[in-house]
């Protein structure tokens, strides 16, 4: 399939492996903008369909965070990030303008591989502090999100014409191979993502991320901090109702693509903070009940009047104790970046010489 962007020529090519490391090297050695669709890539396949009737399945119901962003499901989180509530954006986006040119200063000219990248917004005072002190810039962004992700590319080619931007649709852990490859790199994980996995899914990803980078590569992480439980609270329960469009979007979701029926009018969004696990619950309460059909399964699941169905979690962070999990994975701090209330924090690792002495420290 090929997409013409205006400015820079935009290829969308399906990966495969050596293929695609040759097409990697290609793109980003010669430039241009050029995107890759993984094999994890949301296409009409069967995934999403799997997950929800495993998701539905389960007791009690939980489906997977990955699956609310859809086209719709980004360009809604995009005006989540726009609400007066909804401060993490904000606060990460202040720091990174504020430090990126001293982030640059200590890992010098690494290619940019971004995690969950969405739009790429904030990582924009990434880019130009790059470009302030070198002719171009390597820019990996990958992405489960094919809308944000041709969006945030067709942005970037446009913004900054010598950037060598290759975009990967696909989940994260699709990325992790090329690491190698494209090292010495920066991955870079924003926006406390990382705090919507469970945290066993955590330690598996930092694991494999760590192992998947070489000695001397750098991860900068975002992670949102714990605070008043009403600041957060707030911050998943927005006045406008914008939170609740994103929590419903998985359901209507559903209906365009898996053939079910749900009445969107009863799922109500509920975000609860538990201060006992530094985490938000995000649910949908059916309000009346309603039958989830998934057409190509030939399955139906009945929801009950009052159910609940997990959604998303977000978890938030104390300094202490995340600095030093982090290091047990096989990476050093070489800083710590913070607002000036210490609501985010921007965690700048380095992989370490060797990951069996960490491994050792973890155990
Ligand atoms: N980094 C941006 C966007 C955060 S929203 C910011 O800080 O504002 C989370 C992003 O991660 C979305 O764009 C979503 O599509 C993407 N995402 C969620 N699960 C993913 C997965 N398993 N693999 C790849 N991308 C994923
Ligand atoms: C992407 N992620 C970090 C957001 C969060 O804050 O956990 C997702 C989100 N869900 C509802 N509001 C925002």
């Amino acid at each position: 399939m090929l997409d013409q962007a205006q400015g820079n020529s935009l290829d969308i090519v399906i990966m495969d492996g050596s293929e695609a490391s040759l097409f990697l090297r290609d793109t980003l050695t010669i430039g241009g903008t050029a995107i890759l669709r993984g094999e994890t890539a949301d296409g009409p396949g069967l995934g999403f369909a799997l997950s929800v009737a495993s998701g539905l399945s389960m007791c009690p119901r939980q489906l997977e965070s990955r699956y609310l962003y859809d086209r719709q499901g980004s360009a809604i989180f995009d005006r989540i990030t726009e609400q007066p509530e909804y401060y993490l954006t904000r606060t990460e986006a202040g720091i990174l303008a504020d430090n990126a040119c001293r982030i640059r200063e200590i890992t010098g000219p690494v290619t940019l591989v971004e995690l969950g990248s969405g739009y790429s917004l904030k990582t924009d005072h990434l880019l130009r502090a790059w470009l302030a002190c070198a002719p171009s810039v390597r820019y990996i962004p990958v992405d489960v999100s094919e809308a944000a992700l041709c969006e945030a590319c067709r942005i970037i080619c446009n913004l900054h014409l010598s950037a060598r931007v290759l975009g990967v649709n696909g989940d994260y852990r699709e990325a992790f191979p090329m690491l190698r490859e494209v090292s010495p790199v920066m991955v870079v994980f924003l926006g406390s993502t990382i705090g919507n996995f469970e945290p066993e899914d955590e330690s598996r990803f930092l694991a494999e991320l760590a192992s998947s980078l070489s000695p001397g590569d750098f991860f900068l992480l975002g992670v949102d901090l714990v605070k008043e439980q009403l600041i957060i609270e707030s911050a998943y329960n927005d006045v406008a109702g914008v939170t609740a469009d994103f929590t419903r979007n998985l359901f209507a979701r559903m209906n365009r693509e898996l053939g079910s029926d749900i009445d969107l009018s009863v799922v109500e969004h509920v975000a609860r903070y538990n201060p006992l696990r530094d985490q938000v619950d995000i649910h949908a309460r059916f309000a009346r009940k309603q039958i989830v059909r998934v057409e190509s399964l030939g399955k139906s699941f009945a929801i009950a009047e009052g159910e609940m169905v997990l959604t998303e979690i977000s978890r938030k962070y104390h300094l202490e104790a995340c600095v030093p999990s982090l290091e047990g994975f096989g990476f050093e701090t070489e800083a710590v970046f913070t607002d000036e209330r210490n609501w985010f924090a921007l965690i700048l690792l380095k992989r370490t010489d060797s990951l069996s002495e960490s491994r050792e420290r973890r155990t």
